[in-house]
């Protein structure tokens, strides 16, 4: 029977295609990767998982051994200790997998439900649509093509006199907790480069701090949220003592953004000056004020933000343990 080392590992299925062979749910494939280093699959240009022949029969043959009553971890361990060996197993024969689960929900449809529960305060439903979304995606799609997407529908409903304040403030704070509590779900890793993460003084949109907290959490780095409205004084006071080596914070409005207009001066002050770096759409709808606010600006998305935060950390080698661990 052939073996494992047999098959071509050239990345080609997605979380979702590998969810549908092998039978074991996205959240169940990136916990085993997370908590057990079971795979570290390569990522396409999206950032999204891409999984080879290999690493399917991989995780066929761990799920044969779970399926047998061997936990994970020592499933894991068995795998190790073969390779160790020098033994590849033997590709587990499959029959044809019957999918039994429900269809999973396209992203439009999420978004729309998402939208339609936040909008009948039903948050039973808000939180069993965000338990499908997390299971069935990565963070990145999760995060840019579902819950961007309904909260600008909110936001621009807001501005029509669609919605009322409550119902954007029911769904903004449903998300922030639902982002905050996947963000604690990540490992504190302390011996990974440390990174402060937060908002400008007086800014209060705080998601897309929170999101590329979580993101780079995932990763693999030690992060810290700090959350909205971050006094810049307060701040360097505790980078003088903390040495976080990057500080981040995000400002969504212009007068926000100017704000930031003297912090990197004063941490260069300090005695070991952390990185300083920021973005979010006060400096991409003014892009003027980058001329005057000295550091870096990360860019306008999420994933050129994580880019540029590795090639920054790479150089000065403070590398994550978990090399391109992106979820
Ligand atoms: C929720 C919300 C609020 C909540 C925020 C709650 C919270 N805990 O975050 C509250 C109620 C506090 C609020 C207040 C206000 N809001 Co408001 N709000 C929104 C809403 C509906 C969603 C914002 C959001 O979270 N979006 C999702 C996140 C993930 O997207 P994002 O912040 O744009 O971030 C993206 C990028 O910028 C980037 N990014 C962000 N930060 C960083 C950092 C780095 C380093 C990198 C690389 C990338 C990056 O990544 C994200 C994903 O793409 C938007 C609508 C919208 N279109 O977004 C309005 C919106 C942003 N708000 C608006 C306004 C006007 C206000 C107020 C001024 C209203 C008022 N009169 O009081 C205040 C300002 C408060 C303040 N001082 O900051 C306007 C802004 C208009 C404009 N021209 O800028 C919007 C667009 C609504 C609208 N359609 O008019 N708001």
């Amino acid at each position: 029977m052939a073996t494992i080392a047999d098959l071509p590992d050239i990345p080609q299925y997605t979380i979702k295609a590998v969810s549908i062979q092998t039978g074991i749910r996205p959240v169940t494939l990136r916990a085993w990767e997370r908590r057990h280093e079971v795979l570290n699959p390569q990522r396409a240009d999206n950032h999204y998982r891409l999984y080879s022949e290999r690493d399917v029969a991989i995780l066929r043959w761990l799920k044969s051994r779970v399926d047998a009553g061997v936990s994970i971890s020592n499933a894991v361990s068995e795998l190790r200790a073969m390779m160790n060996q020098g033994i590849m197993p033997e590709v587990t024969p499959t029959a044809p997998q019957k999918v039994t689960r429900q269809p999973i929900h396209q992203k439009e449809e999420l978004v729309k439900f998402l939208y339609q529960a936040f909008l009948a305060h039903n948050e039973i439903r808000a939180s069993e649509l965000f338990k499908q979304a997390v299971e069935e995606y990565d963070l990145i799609p999760l995060f840019m093509e579902i819950l961007v997407p309904t909260l600008t529908q909110i936001g621009e409903d807001w501005y029509l006199g669609k919605i009322t304040i409550a119902t954007e403030h029911f769904a903004s704070n449903f998300l922030k907790g639902k982002l905050l509590g996947l963000f604690q779900t990540y490992p504190i890793r302390k011996n990974s480069s440390y990174i402060l993460v937060g908002c400008a003084p007086f800014e209060q949109h705080e998601l897309g701090a929170l999101m590329l907290s979580t993101l780079l959490r995932a990763q693999g780095y030690r992060v810290e949220y700090l959350g909205p409205d971050v006094p810049i004084e307060d701040l360097v006071d505790f980078a003088s003592y903390e040495h976080p080596a990057m500080i981040i914070l995000s400002a969504s409005s212009s007068s926000s953004a100017m704000e930031l207009k003297n912090a990197q001066q004063r941490l260069a002050m300090l005695r070991r000056p952390p990185l300083f770096c920021y973005g979010g759409r006060g400096f991409d709808n003014h892009p003027e004020i980058r001329q005057k606010v000295a550091g870096i600006y990360l860019g306008n998305t999420l994933e050129k933000g994580l880019e540029k935060i590795n090639e920054l950390l790479a150089d000065s080698a403070g590398k994550p343990n978990h090399r391109n661990r992106i979820q």
